[in-house]
């Protein structure tokens, strides 16, 4: 069968982590509409008729200004290395920038297949310019256009990415989804929720840590969760007015994960202040990110 790794990278914000979800066809990745929101690698295998595609959706490609941003071009830079083939993706509204060019130049691998997301937002004649001006630029013919929003072209993705792997036996047996524990996508999860209920701030803020995780018998699941944020200005605006905000999080994610684990959970929040954590080579460990 056809089998191999296949690294997902571009830009911050250009629809990876929606198209790993789309390719497994189930919601493994967070997304939101604000840039940097994946911090790790998210592994996700697709088995299909003869094939197994282990899919890495990596942090978005961004030049570092802070430790956290280096962590995680060093996350990407590592996925792309052990993959067999390079998704690089482009956003069809901004058609590829120079940041993208460079990025291409640097992270190309022998196998790189181009695609140009979003294509729900452009006019035909628009992508194909555009198509035809990455051909240029790149030097690699194979460019696919598709939407990872609506699914529109991701098939025919899928059999060109097929098409490239090389034969083997396959790494995963096909019940596995990923190789990152529950409570990974649990933290994600509430991170996700973060990201969509503030403005530019708070999401950048914030890294969620899962204090404890009890499963019970015959009773709810218990996990605690802390919600960190670098300034008490920021624990405040989380905890909201009579603890609103927080309140709210806490139902949007615990229904979320309800539906990861298939079953129900007990939720409880704590947010606490690490100030200036994002620069703070301990505490990104600490936090995870190490
Ligand atoms: N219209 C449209 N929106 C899309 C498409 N794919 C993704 N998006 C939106 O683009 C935004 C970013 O999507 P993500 O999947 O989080 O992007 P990402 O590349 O993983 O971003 P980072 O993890 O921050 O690097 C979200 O609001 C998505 O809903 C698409 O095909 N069409
Ligand atoms: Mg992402």
């Amino acid at each position: 069968m056809n089998v191999g790794y296949v690294a997902i990278a571009g830009k911050p914000n250009v629809g990876k982590s929606t198209l790993l979800n789309a390719m497994l066809g189930t919601k493994l990745s967070i997304v939101s509409p604000r840039p940097q929101t994946t911090r790790q690698r998210v592994l996700g295998v697709d088995n299909g008729p003869g094939h197994q595609i282990v899919f890495l959706d990596t942090p978005g490609l961004l030049a570092p200004k802070y430790g956290m941003q280096e962590k995680l071009l060093a996350i990407a830079e590592t996925s792309i290395r052990e993959a067999d083939l390079l998704l690089f993706l482009l956003d069809a509204v901004d058609g590829l920038k120079p940041e993208d060019q460079a990025f291409f130049t640097t992270y190309r691998k022998k196998r790189t297949i181009i695609v140009i997301n979003k294509i729900d937002l452009v006019i035909k004649e628009a992508l194909l310019a555009s198509i035809a001006k990455v051909h240029q630029a790149t030097g690699c013919d194979e460019i696919y256009p598709i939407s990872a929003l609506t699914k529109f072209g991701v098939e025919d993705l899928r059999r060109g990415i097929v098409a490239h792997l090389p034969q083997g036996m396959p790494f995963y047996d096909p019940e596995t989804l990923t190789d990152q524990p529950e409570q990974f996508f649990v933290a994600e999860i509430i991170r996700e929720k973060i990201f969509m209920s503030f403005g530019a701030e708070v999401p950048y803020s914030t890294a969620v840590v899962i204090d404890d995780f009890k499963e019970q018998e015959g009773r709810k699941d218990v996990i605690r969760a802390t919600i960190w944020v670098e300034k008490p200005s920021q624990k405040a605006m989380v905890i909201g007015a009579q603890g609103r905000k927080l309140k709210a999080i806490g139902t949007m994610a615990r229904k979320d994960i309800e539906t990861l684990l298939e079953r129900p959970v007990y939720l409880e929040l704590w947010v606490k202040v690490r100030e200036k954590w994002r620069r703070k080579e301990g505490d990104l460990r600490e936090l995870g990110l190490g």
